[in-house]
């Protein structure tokens, strides 16, 4: 595990002048909370103002929750002019990540995540700050160390952020925590507001919410060890990271895969509570050749582009691969709303039948 450089962020960043913080597309809370715990850091004690650019949409209803009533301003991607910044921060991704884009023609300064990127020696040699370490369970985690590097107490809101953060990322420390994750969740939680994580971890669904729900439902089928949901049309990427992380809950079940269509790609995304298991390497064959992923011990995402193949064609694609990979072939596949007990249905509808009495 590696810890943070104080001299060497320093170093990296300039005396003065304006950044770019930058997330993955569709940032979660663990991004937004980095992102959050970056800036107040910068403007803390290197005296560096800051902007926030996200991409894409925050549809999810706990991250748009959360932005909300943490007031997480934005300038959009296209205003930003090139003279007033002095360069780029990146949290909880890394530059050649397909899912991230932050604005070009300024030089990338600090690149802090906990996802495993691509062994590309030269991508990294050009950051003049690159702490990237997949031990640490969250981005946020490795903010707020940085934080206490400098010597430095999160404020309320940034404490806020935070924990939503490690909360998010390590499903309240249940999943790839390690012991920095355990330090940073139990101080920030004793200093975060209290009220706002309960609204984040709760907020008020849509209507489109239950729809999709209700279709992811009527989609699952149950394969072996693998929970598989594979939609056509998603109204956001979130949902389908959201999908598989509710049905990974189904009773016996070791994997949840779910997909889904948005924005010109098809999302995929695979979660496990099998001890030990790692769900990067079976999504990177899953995507094949064709898309691309990222993840971290029990969750991985990606997603392939609808350029080339259909989008009936990706999703037979996903689910060839998927029963490859798990060795299901031959397995069969049940639909999730049916009865689990087939052999017992007939006489119980039977018994039914003979007790109840004649409907109208
Ligand atoms: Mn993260």
């Amino acid at each position: 595990m590696s810890l943070p450089d104080v001299a060497a962020f320093r170093a990296a960043l300039p005396s003065e002048g304006r950044l770019v913080l930058a997330t993955h597309r569709h940032p979660d809370p663990d991004g937004l909370g980095g992102l959050v715990g970056m800036q107040y850091l910068l403007a803390q004690r290197l005296g560096l103002g800051s902007d926030l650019v996200l991409e894409g949409r925050i549809r999810r209803a706990e991250n748009a929750a959360m932005r909300r009533l943490l007031d997480i301003r934005t300038i959009p991607k296209g205003g930003v002019d090139p003279a007033r910044f002095k360069g780029i921060v990146l949290v909880d991704s890394q530059p050649g990540f397909t899912h991230t884009h932050p604005p070009g023609a300024l030089p990338l300064l600090v690149v802090v995540d906990h996802h495993r990127g691509p062994d590309d020696a030269a991508s990294h040699a050009a950051v003049p700050f690159f702490w990237v370490d997949s031990e640490y369970g969250a981005t946020s985690t490795m903010v707020y160390h940085l934080l206490r590097a400098f010597d430095l107490q999160p404020d309320q809101r940034a404490a806020t952020a935070l924990f939503c953060g490690v909360r998010y990322d390590t499903n309240d420390l249940a999943r790839d925590a390690t012991r920095p994750d355990e330090v940073a969740y139990l101080e920030l939680q004793r200093l975060a507001d209290p009220k706002i994580v309960g609204a984040v971890n709760h907020p008020p669904l849509s209507r489109d919410y239950f729809r999709q729900m209700a279709e992811a439902l009527q989609a699952g089928e149950v394969l072996g060890p693998l929970m598989l949901v594979l939609l056509h049309e998603v109204s956001s990427p979130e949902s389908v990271a959201e999908i598989a992380d509710w049905f990974l809950r189904l009773e016996g079940q070791q994997w949840s895969l779910a997909g889904g269509a948005c924005d010109g790609r098809y999302q995929v995304s695979l979660r496990t509570d099998a001890p030990g298991a790692d769900a990067l390497p079976a999504l990177k064959v899953i995507v094949g050749e064709e898309g691309s992923c990222g993840g971290h011990g029990r969750m991985a995402g990606g997603q392939i582009p609808l350029t080339d193949l259909s989008l009936e064609q990706v999703r037979e694609l996903v689910r060839r691969r998927a029963v490859e990979v798990f060795g299901l072939q031959g397995a069969p596949a049940q639909p999730l709303a049916a009865d689990a007990t087939p052999a017992a249905a007939p006489a119980a509808a039977a018994r039914r039948v003979d007790s109840s009495p004649a409907r109208p």
